[in-house]
């Protein structure tokens, strides 16, 4: 029987709370189906580790990744410590560490939830953001001088490479390709930016005669949102540079219903390194340590982790047991109007697991 490793990162907030239930599912999959087992192992690294250590992770930390055939990781951001710390400290640090340049965001609308979109069918709104997710507005160049000088001043440099966006391109429509629709809208902003974001869509027309039965259009990013809003059955792929595409699939989430159910996925594509597979959301100050948090994302998350993994059978178990339990309102947490807690709808999707074993066992 296969073996799969994975490294568990809770992180922060309510990271400590979604990724052991998401762990909790993807063992009672294991357990049901009997065709892979998991050799988990957790890493207590984020905001505790910071106040020990000084350091959100350890300098060797990415090295005890290296063998792991995914990551399943929560969030990182802690009330008492500044945001760019904890983000630039482990999260970006492993993303670009191990050069999980595709950042892919499916977003659909699941059974039994209510997006806030008016005369919006679920089959109007099932989109993949493709998130380029190794430099761009991220890449950490720039600098600050005269600190609380009156001349102060500072720069954070959005530096983009060709080889960076032919990878996330190609990446991109390809995705589109495999799609039923195979449409593929490219994100800029070239109008104001005009060095980059210029050199962006030039490469968008050069991969594009790659994929000639790929259409594709393209789109400024603040008309996108309205698009997005207005017309969403005119989307299906969707590519943007790294920020662009972090605020677009937050919307995105948004008007799929809640930022608590929307997974998604740091890719390497080459494999040479282990994807990473979290929620969108963050650490949810507001809610964490009550066993409010929402679980779905991380399910989610499991689903997109196995599909990586090649085991297609259980995702599609997983999916399915997940819409399950979004299609019975009882068992809605906070964020989408009800009052189900993370254990509660955890014990459901591992039960409608069970059930689907047993429903094997017997054909
Ligand atoms: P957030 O996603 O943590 O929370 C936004 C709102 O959505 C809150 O009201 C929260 O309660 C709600 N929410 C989010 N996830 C939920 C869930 N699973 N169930 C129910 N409700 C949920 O975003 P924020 O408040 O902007 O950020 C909080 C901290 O998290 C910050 O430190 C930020 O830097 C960090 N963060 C980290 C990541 C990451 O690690 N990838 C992503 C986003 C934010
Ligand atoms: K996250
Ligand atoms: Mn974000």
């Amino acid at each position: 029987m296969k073996s799969y490793k994975i490294a568990c990162i809770p992180g922060d907030g309510i990271g400590k709370e979604v990724i052991p239930a998401g762990q909790t599912v993807l063992q009672t999959l294991a357990d049901t189906l009997e065709q892979f087992s998991f050799e988990f192992s957790a890493f207590d690294w984020g905001g505790d580790y910071y106040r020990q250590h000084g350091v959100m992770m350890p300098d060797d930390g990415l090295e005890a990744l290296y063998d792991k055939d995914a990551i399943l990781f929560g969030s990182a951001g802690d009330p008492q410590i500044a945001d760019h710390i904890t983000l630039w400290g482990l999260r970006l640090k492993i993303c670009q560490g191990l050069d999980q340049y595709a950042n892919v965001r499916p977003t659909r609308i699941l059974p039994g939830i209510d997006g806030p979109l008016k005369r919006c069918r679920p089959e109007d709104l099932d989109w993949v953001i493709v998130r380029e997710n190794s430099e761009g507005e991220y890449s950490g160049v720039g600098g600050r001088v005269h600190q609380g000088q009156p001349l102060e001043a500072a720069t954070d440099v959005s530096m983009m490479t060709r080889a960076g966006i032919e990878r996330i391109m190609r990446f991109a429509f390809s995705l589109a390709q495999s799609r039923p629709r195979k449409h593929l809208t490219v994100i800029t902003k070239s109008n104001a930016q005009r060095h980059a974001m210029v050199m962006w869509d030039e490469i968008a027309v050069e991969i594009a005669r790659e994929y000639p039965d790929v259409t594709w259009d393209k789109e400024l990013v603040d008309a996108a949102t309205a698009r997005m809003v207005n017309k969403p059955a005119t989307l299906d792929t969707i590519v943007a540079t790294n920020l662009h595409a972090d605020i677009l699939s937050d919307l995105a989430a948004a008007l799929a219903g809640s930022l608590g159910i929307a997974p998604t996925g740091n890719i390497d594509p080459e494999r040479r390194y282990p994807s990473m597979f979290e929620p969108i959301h963050g650490s949810a100050f507001d809610i964490m340590g009550k066993g409010l948090a929402n679980p779905i994302g991380t399910f989610w998350c499991a689903v997109m982790l196995l599909s990586h993994l090649g085991e297609e059978q259980a995702a599609t178990v997983l999916m399915e047991s997940i819409e399950t339990v979004t299609a019975d309102a009882t068992l809605h947490t906070g964020d989408l109007g009800g009052s189900a807690t993370t254990a509660q709808v955890t014990e459901a999707v591992c039960g409608h697991i069970r059930n689907h074993g047993k429903i094997q066992k017997v054909a």
